[in-house]
């Protein structure tokens, strides 16, 4: 899959997305990232990328030449499954959309900044706004980062285990297990009897029970959720 990052501070993506599991996907060969600097595609010369506001008002907006001109220049290279922008106004971001990004090959990410991006640009260009939940970033970068690992984990042979996501919260609206390792006992702490058991049956209700556990303690909106759905 590959990810083209248009944004005025591309410097803010590159340490998150170089690492770890990231990392791993991209010298794997299933994950590509190409990070554009908004400010290359600017012309004159400040290579100015926000203005003033139509109508007055606090706050710079985002030029549309330069965007478009980026967009342009990538969408006559590939096709692009999506281009997404990244702001507060967008759609809440939610695994079950992770899901279905998952399986895209191309996706554009334009990261919103100033007070956001001529309204033009979202009506002739953005194919899908996303916001990563209800509380305002100085910038669309780290929302950016938040898609490209949530979206690039699930690519098949990103994870070691393959199987491993499908247990990970909100796969099946329900919270995730809590989980132990070594030592079995820990300042006169012990690990559930039965995770030390070996009884594979046993784990897995014991899992399956305190999930639903937590979801109902901590999530009443996932729960009732899930309870309509199984
Ligand atoms: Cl996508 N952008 C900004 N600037 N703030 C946000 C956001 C995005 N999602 C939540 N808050």
């Amino acid at each position: 899959m590959r990810f083209d990052i248009i944004s005025v501070l591309p410097e803010l993506l590159e340490s998150p997305l170089n690492h770890s599991i990231m990392k791993r996907a991209k010298d794997k060969g299933l994950l590509e990232v190409h990070l554009h600097h908004l400010r290359d595609y600017a012309t004159g010369k400040h290579k100015q990328v926000d203005d003033y506001q139509f109508g007055g008002g606090a706050g710079m907006v985002m030029k549309p030449e330069p965007i478009a001109a980026c967009l342009d220049k990538l969408l006559s290279e590939r096709h692009y499954d999506e281009v997404i922008y990244t702001t507060p106004d967008g759609e809440r971001l939610e695994q079950q959309r992770c899901n279905r990004l998952s399986m895209k090959e191309n996706v554009i990410i334009l990261c919103g900044h100033y007070k956001g991006i001529d309204e033009r640009i979202r009506e002739k260009y953005i194919t899908l706004e996303i916001s990563i939940g209800d509380y305002v970033l100085s910038g669309g970068e780290l929302a950016a980062a938040v898609l490209v690992d949530s979206i690039g984990r699930l690519i098949p042979g990103v994870l070691n285990d393959e199987t491993s996501a499908l247990f990970d919260s909100f796969q099946d609206d329900l919270l995730a297990p809590p989980v132990y390792t070594r030592p079995a006992e820990w300042e006169g702490m012990k690990v559930p009897d039965v995770l030390l058991s070996g009884h594979e049956k046993m784990i897995d209700e014991w899992r399956h029970d305190q999930s639903m556990e937590r979801t109902k303690a901590r999530r009443p909106d996932l729960w009732e959720k899930f309870e309509k759905g199984s």
